[in-house]
């Protein structure tokens, strides 16, 4: 009679060893699936933002580019002592208030104010704007 027992003992411990570590390899998938999908998530994520950011740095590269060329005109109009584009003023382009009628680029305008021997050219492309100033000495 008790050897019986001892072997029903025996083959309950065994059953709950193996519930056991069939609770730990289901657990251990669970987690192992959470993780690969977070890590797809944040790939999703960090590729949407970085495809962002370069556009935005392009863009930004276009503006600098059409504030550069109102300065080179802005200079240009100084060095000639003329006023190339006819807004009234020698060393400021299209210095009216009115940006509809700005030296246009392809996606893309300027326009350059002055002050003394001070030069600001604004240079937008799309929805980026950059600023460059220059001193003419
Ligand atoms: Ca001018």
């Amino acid at each position: 009679m008790v050897t019986t027992k001892t072997r029903n003992l025996r083959r309950s411990t065994v059953r709950t060893q193996r519930a056991t570590r069939r609770g730990v390899a289901m657990l251990a998938f669970v987690v192992a699936v959470l993780v690969l999908g977070a890590l797809v998530v944040w790939q999703a994520v960090t590729t949407a933002l970085a495809s962002r950011a370069y556009l935005g740095h392009y863009l930004s590269g276009g503006a600098l580019y059409a504030s550069e060329s109102g300065i080179e005109l802005a200079v240009r109009e100084v060095m000639q002592a003329a006023d190339l584009d006819g807004d009234g003023a020698i060393g400021t382009i299209s210095n009216d208030g009115n940006d509809g009628n700005d030296p246009s680029l392809l996606n893309g305008s300027f326009h350059v104010t002055a002050s003394g021997t001070d030069y600001v050219s604004y240079g937008a492309w799309q929805q980026h704007v950059r600023v460059t100033e220059v001193t003419v000495e």
